[in-house]
């Protein structure tokens, strides 16, 4: 079997612990990778001056990192990734900043990863890079010289061309991408938008990332009795558990969400007092302006919420900004009677995905959704609402906690019947499986 090579900006650590940092892609390809050779090639997480590569081997993974300078880390990754790409392609141009010398740091970077994952390359390698810090990687391999079949998997979505034109030389990544043998996106909305931008496509595709629902599933079985979730079901007395779980982005919609939530409790004040509303959100890129600003937003929503609509005996909102183990998520999953995921736009959204496989199949909880979640095109189950309305999310809300068990059942099987038939390992074989036949194409 051929050995995989993933690049991607950020590499777990070898070992799972409990500081790891929350986010999709490195859930996914952890799930992907079991059973085969690889190679997982990227940033350490650390700010150093050091140029040696840190090699770790465990199992039949070599994970291989590098260090960024302080000077690299603002270019690269707070600057051109963080500060440009992400708002640009979650359609917000209004908060994008460009700098011309962030732009040529974010392309220093890719050639200097270039530079190291050279020489560790084998000539039947697969190689596999991910996401928007990573563009220009394959161009620069194939720069020195590099021949192995080369893809790029968009966790993000892509916007219409005529948003992405405001990015100034942008046409430069676009070409980048025509580089690689296969590119895929999260959506078909998000592979016409790119091959609308690119004008010729014909090796863009829509691979939707999975989850491996079976063992989230039987997770939240077990965890559902462990101390922590038993807690928070005693601390409920009897009120219908709300969940939300995101990481501290604006792409997620959290001030829309709480007043949404606000919004339920004053128009459909049957549920006062009767509902609580969890929100986990632990901080993410905290050392960026517009994050922080976000959190003092929130901070103060909650506060608000919970000082109009709260009791004596009840705070309708459960704010928490800190990381919770994955094996307690999962059983407060089960928990919930509602699952309340509602980005502006997310590439796919693997919560919503986690929600639904938590669920106790005799009497499921209910899926809230954005339209605008790449999820929304496969859980057909779900009761789908325009994030940017409060009022539509407190009608969503409304209808998901009247909901008769025999209605959330027939929604719940639908929805998990889709993700058991798309696990993350799923996910990856169509890519790998579609990148050597897109190879093939080119050498026949
Ligand atoms: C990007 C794209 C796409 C969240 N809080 C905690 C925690 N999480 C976990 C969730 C989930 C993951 O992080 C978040 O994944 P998402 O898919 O929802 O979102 P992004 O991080 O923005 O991921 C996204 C994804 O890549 C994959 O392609 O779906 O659209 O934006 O697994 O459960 N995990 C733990 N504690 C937390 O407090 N342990």
């Amino acid at each position: 079997m051929a050995r995989l090579v993933i690049v991607s900006n950020r590499v777990p650590a070898p070992r799972p612990n409990k500081e790891e940092k929350a986010g999709g892609l490195a859930v996914a390809l952890k799930d992907a990778l079991t059973g085969r050779p690889a190679l997982w090639f990227g940033w350490s997480g650390h700010i150093s001056a050091s140029t040696e590569p840190n090699v770790h081997v465990v199992g039949d993974t070599t994970f291989c990192t590098l260090d960024l300078t302080e000077r690299e880390h603002r270019l690269y990754y707070a600057g051109f990734s963080n500060g440009m790409l992400w708002p640009l392609l979650h359609y917000r141009v209004g908060l994008t900043e460009f700098r011309r010398e962030e732009l040529e740091g974010y392309r220093a970077v890719n050639e200097k990863f270039a530079n190291s994952l050279m020489p560790l390359l084998r000539p039947d390698d697969m190689i596999w890079v991910h996401d928007f810090h990573l563009i220009p990687l394959g161009a620069a391999l194939r720069a020195l010289g590099a021949k192995q079949r080369v893809g790029f998997f968009l966790h993000v979505p892509f916007p219409p061309a005529a948003l992405f034109d405001a990015l100034p030389q942008g046409q430069g990544l676009l070409a980048d991408l025509k580089a690689y043998d296969l590119v895929g996106v999260q959506t078909e909305s998000d592979a016409e938008n790119l091959r609308n931008a690119m004008h010729d496509g014909a090796h863009v595709g829509a691979f939707p990332i999975g989850m491996d629902a079976a063992g989230f599933a039987a997770d939240a079985v077990k965890s559902v009795r462990r101390k922590e979730a038993l807690r928070l079901s005693a601390s409920l007395s009897g009120r219908a558990l709300i969940l939300g779980v995101d990481r501290l982005d604006y792409s997620k919609g959290l001030p829309e969400r709480f007043k949404g939530y606000a919004a339920l409790l004053k128009r459909f004040p049957e549920h006062r007092n009767k509902v609580t509303f969890l929100q986990v959100a632990p901080i993410s890129r905290g050392d960026v302006a517009q994050y922080r600003a976000l959190k003092r937003e929130l901070d103060e929503l909650a506060g608000r919420i919970n000082g109009e609509h709260g009791d004596i005996d009840w705070n309708p909102i459960r704010w928490i900004t800190r990381g919770v183990p994955r094996a307690q998520l999962a059983g407060f999953h089960r928990l919930a009677r509602v699952g309340l995921v509602t980005p502006l736009r997310d590439g796919m959204n693997l919560v919503a995905k986690e929600f639904i496989a938590a669920q106790n199949p005799h009497d499921p909880g209910v899926l809230v959704l954005s339209r605008f979640a790449g999820a929304a095109a496969e859980l057909k189950g779900a009761i789908l609402v325009n994030p940017h309305d409060p009022e539509e999310i407190a009608e969503g809300l409304h209808a998901a906690l009247t909901m008769d068990t025999a209605e959330a059942k027939s929604r719940w099987a639908v929805d998990m019947e889709t993700i058991l038939a798309n696990s993350a390992a799923h996910w990856s074989q169509r890519f790998i499986d579609a990148l050597q036949a897109s190879q093939a194409a080119l050498v026949n």
